[in-house]
């Protein structure tokens, strides 16, 4: 496969509510579109989950655009016709970390190859279902208002989701809990601290053991191994990993070292759906159980994340949630929860595409590069 050209669609979409977790709140979402025409004429797309600040991770809008166009668009100069998926990876292997701007540009091309060969991204991935269980991730409400989060969660457990993850932090933690877990005895229930506890706390967050918890995602920063390996030991519910893992390599050292027991696949977050794969296919073979995270994509990443989500090894529900969780119009026909599963797409490649109207209207910045 060859580049004739990327561009690039800075999008400005409103949430149905803001989003708050531990490092901040998100009201409107940033969504950065690849869009991919390959020399054969194809066009493919790939969504970049950076916010438009740092607080998740270091990557953020503004810097995934300045790598795409400064190196990593530059690293593909060389590809040629018979280059597919697995150079593209090696080619933007020489730049360091940017994974979810790598994640984006790979997809774009990805999707391209993958249409030009009449091929679903699920058939090249290894989906074994044509249907994937869905939870919902519950941010903090603005209002720290029990009543209010009652409300909201009340609404996802009717609507269908079949697992409840909670956002956690310091002050936000035994309360919102215990009052879900009453509320709703049997829902499958977790918690995502997004790294704001510190060692000191775990026996703390083992008070939320009795609460029958599936996992506790990321309680501690992402470097600190030893902490979350005496976590694990402090705490009964099994201890997940978001930020800390970055490759299939960082999947083995967590699960040797008993740092965690389960791994949140996020493609932007390991760069990539091949390196997704690969971690998949190492937690599979050591019997640990792994789930799609979400990072409020729009109809573009949740296509992709949908078709990863339905390999063999996520027998967790992840963050794939119905586009109506995020936004009132999706950028593609919006994804529909039916009961409490979504619809794995089939069409070639990622199997959507942006609905041109919707495109146009939400876009507030686009460019094109070349890779010369
Ligand atoms: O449903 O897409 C979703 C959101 C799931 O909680 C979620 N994502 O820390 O995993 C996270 C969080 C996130 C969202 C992180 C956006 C960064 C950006």
């Amino acid at each position: 496969m060859t580049i004739e050209l990327i561009r690039l669609h800075r999008l400005s979409i409103p949430l149905v509510r803001p989003f708050r977790t531990s490092f901040g709140t998100e009201s409107v979402r940033d969504v950065i579109l690849v869009e991919a025409v390959t020399g054969d004429g194809v066009h493919g797309w790939g969504e970049c989950v950076t916010m438009s600040w740092p607080g998740y991770s270091y990557e953020y809008g503004n810097s995934a655009i300045a790598v795409m166009a400064e190196h990593l668009l530059p690293s593909l100069r060389e590809l040629d016709a018979d280059a597919g998926p697995e150079d593209v990876r090696a080619a933007l292997d020489v730049v360091r970390g940017h994974p979810m701007a790598k994640c984006a540009l790979s997809t774009a091309l990805l999707d391209a190859w993958l249409r030009g060969r009449d091929r679903s991204l699920a058939d090249y991935l290894g989906a074994q279902r044509d249907r994937v269980d869905c939870g919902v991730s519950v941010g903090i409400p603005t209002s720290e208002s029990i009543v209010e989060l009652l409300d909201e969660v009340g609404q996802y457990v009717d609507a269908g989701y079949r697992r409840i993850k909670l956002k956690i932090e310091p002050g936000w933690d035994l309360e919102p809990v215990s009052a879900v877990r009453s509320a709703w005895p049997d829902i499958p229930l977790q918690t995502d601290a997004n790294q704001a506890y510190q060692r000191s706390d775990a026996q703390y967050l083992a008070r939320l053991d009795e609460f029958d918890l599936l996992l506790h995602e990321q309680p501690l920063p992402e470097d600190d191994w030893y902490g979350h390996v005496l976590m694990s030991q402090a705490c009964r519910t099994p201890i997940c990993m978001d930020e800390s893992i970055h490759s299939a390599a960082s999947a083995d050292s967590a699960l040797t070292f008993g740092a965690a027991s389960i791994i949140n696949i996020k493609p932007g977050r390991v760069g990539g759906y091949l390196t997704a794969r690969d971690i998949h296919d190492l937690c599979r073979d050591r019997d640990a159980p792994v789930w799609c995270g979400g990072m409020l994509e729009t109809g573009i990443g949740r296509a992709a994340n949908v078709a990863l989500a339905a390999l063999p090894g996520f027998t967790l529900p992840g963050d794939t949630s119905a586009s109506s969780r995020y936004y009132e119009v999706d950028v593609t026909p919006p994804f529909v929860l039916e009961d409490g599963q979504l619809a794995v797409p089939t069409g070639p490649g990622i199997g959507v595409d942006p609905i041109p109207e919707v495109l146009a209207d939400l876009t507030v910045w686009s460019t094109e590069l070349r890779p010369e």
